[in-house]
């Protein structure tokens, strides 16, 4: 059993104002509000300090500091967690170490096609700087104009491209990794084939800081698309829009690049909070796809490939209306009534968030499961369902009915209708948490979904690397028996 620190809170502010300078230690509760609160503002948590260090050196140093003193540390990125995975709980006691500071490309090779680059660089810096060597960095989230390539890769962010792309476990080559008590791990080699023992830098991506802080990573880049067609697409139902995929893999194959399924309320909410936005098509539908092609072809060919696709389509009554993207903009415009559905929920407030995943070829019919799970449960909630059908991820989050404040449906609902939709989708095979990782939010549901020999292999994980229990204490694992 740890016994956190018994030194003085002083003391310990000294010394890592030592390390990171006056500047970077921050200890004003007002000050530290932005960094102990998530992006939802649903986790309001307190803080020793927030400590922004400029490299790797002085990370290394602050966990050496924390480890001697038992204090606990708590890594963030752009704090754009949907889980809680980012901010320290209300106990007061915690450092927040923020990696923003750390934001620098360190180098582009373009023989290699990689990318090596400090952890707080935005995904929104890393694409513009990949872009602007020639190359394309794929990973493509709605906020990565603040999430942080740190967060990135401590969540395995995935995102509307991991159909042709894959998620950030693909995208990466090596990792620099601090370990709780200072250690530097790295593999910052480049290197496409490495079969040398295993493979560290899997345990970090996706341990959402628990077992090390990400500072630096090496990432693959890809050839610039030279051609994109895009269409906002009505499909009959779910199963239509599985089967319409099918037809677009085979006539376009890997130019397939993004198939994101939205259903009616999901839209209906976006163009409501945002009404300078205009719908895509004339009349409403229940459901609707936006597929994007890329290639690096030309730009008929390619129009030609995604005509054929809604021919296809059409013929075999899976969709019954669509608009094609006939300039950047009209691309844009589709992506931005996409990307919106996030923020459109965070601003109405009230939605309960389920991230499944699940085999493709059982997704329609969960789908219909599920919705009519929730509509027992409660019957007048909006459904929002949306998400990367294309890699089987859909995003599953009844949303609280205009006349019910956020505070009473969830208190009425969270607990039965997520354990409804999680419980169908273990059933199914499914994951409860795609790509948003498990937090906070989800920590005690993954007692539910995981084997017995797969919890305790994660325990021992996590005690092997962090035996003191001190990084992103009680985030994706409850904190074990003998780890207080
Ligand atoms: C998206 O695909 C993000 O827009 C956020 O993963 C999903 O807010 C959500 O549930
Ligand atoms: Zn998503």
């Amino acid at each position: 059993m740890t016994s956190l620190s018994t030194i003085p809170h002083a003391q310990v502010l000294a010394e890592l104002r030592a390390i990171v300078g006056d500047k970077a230690c921050i200890d004003v509760a007002a000050d530290m509000q932005p960094f102990t609160t998530d992006y939802r503002k649903l986790y309001h948590g307190r803080a020793l300090a927030v400590v922004l260090p400029a490299d790797t050196q002085q990370v290394s140093a602050v966990l050496a500091l924390c480890f001697k003193h038992n204090v606990p540390v708590v890594p963030q990125g752009g704090n754009t967690s949907l889980m809680g995975g980012a901010v320290p709980d209300a106990a007061g006691n915690a450092v927040v170490l923020n990696l923003r500071r750390m934001n620098q490309v360190l180098e582009i090779d373009v023989v290699n096609d990689t990318m090596t680059l400090q952890a707080g660089v935005t995904l929104q810096s890393a694409r513009a700087a990949a872009e602007e060597a020639g190359r394309l960095f794929p990973l493509r989230i709605g906020s990565e104009g603040s999430c942080q390539i740190g967060g990135n890769l401590s969540t395995n962010a995935g995102g509307t491209a991991v159909l042709r792309y894959g998620n950030m476990r693909d995208l990466t080559l090596g990792i620099e990794a601090v370990l709780p008590d200072g250690r530097i791990y790295s593999s910052l080699r480049g290197l496409r084939k490495d079969n040398t023992g295993y493979d560290l830098k899997q345990l970090f991506i996706g341990s959402e800081g628990t077992l090390g802080i990400i500072t630096a990573a090496v990432l693959k880049l890809m050839p610039l698309p030279s051609a994109t067609a895009a269409a906002w697409i009505a499909v009959r139902d779910p199963h239509a829009a599985v089967e319409l995929l099918g037809e677009a893999k085979r006539v376009a194959g890997q130019a397939v690049t993004a198939f994101e399924l939205i259903s009616g309320p999901a839209l209906t909410l976006v163009l409501e909070s945002m009404p300078q936005l205009s719908a895509p098509l004339p009349s409403a539908h229940d459901w609707m796809v936006l597929i994007e092609l890329t290639s690096g072809g030309d730009a008929e060919g390619l129009d030609a490939t995604l005509m054929q696709i809604l021919e296809q389509g059409m013929e075999r009554g899976l969709v019954t209306d669509a608009a094609i993207a006939a300039s950047i903009a009209d691309t844009r415009a589709f992506w931005m009534l996409r990307e919106e559905i996030s923020d459109a929920q965070t601003r109405t407030g009230g939605s309960i968030k389920c991230d499944i995943s699940i085999p493709l070829s059982k997704i329609a019919d969960f789908i219909a499961d599920a919705s009519a799970e929730v509509l027992a449960l409660a019957p007048d909630a909006r459904m929002v369902i949306y998400g990367h059908m294309g890699d089987g991820n859909v995003h599953f989050n009844p949303l609280r009915p205009k006349d019910v404040s956020a505070a009473d449906f969830l208190a009425a609902n969270y607990a039965r209708v997520s354990h409804a939709v999680d419980g169908l989708a273990t059933a199914q095979n499914g994951s409860i948490s795609a790509e948003h990782g498990i937090g906070v939010a989800k920590r005690d549901d993954l007692l539910q979904c995981k084997s017995p020999v797969e919890l305790e292999l994660m325990w021992q994980v996590k005690r092997a690397l962090d035996p003191k229990n001190l990084l992103n204490p009680a985030k994706v694992l409850p904190v074990p028996e003998g780890m207080a």
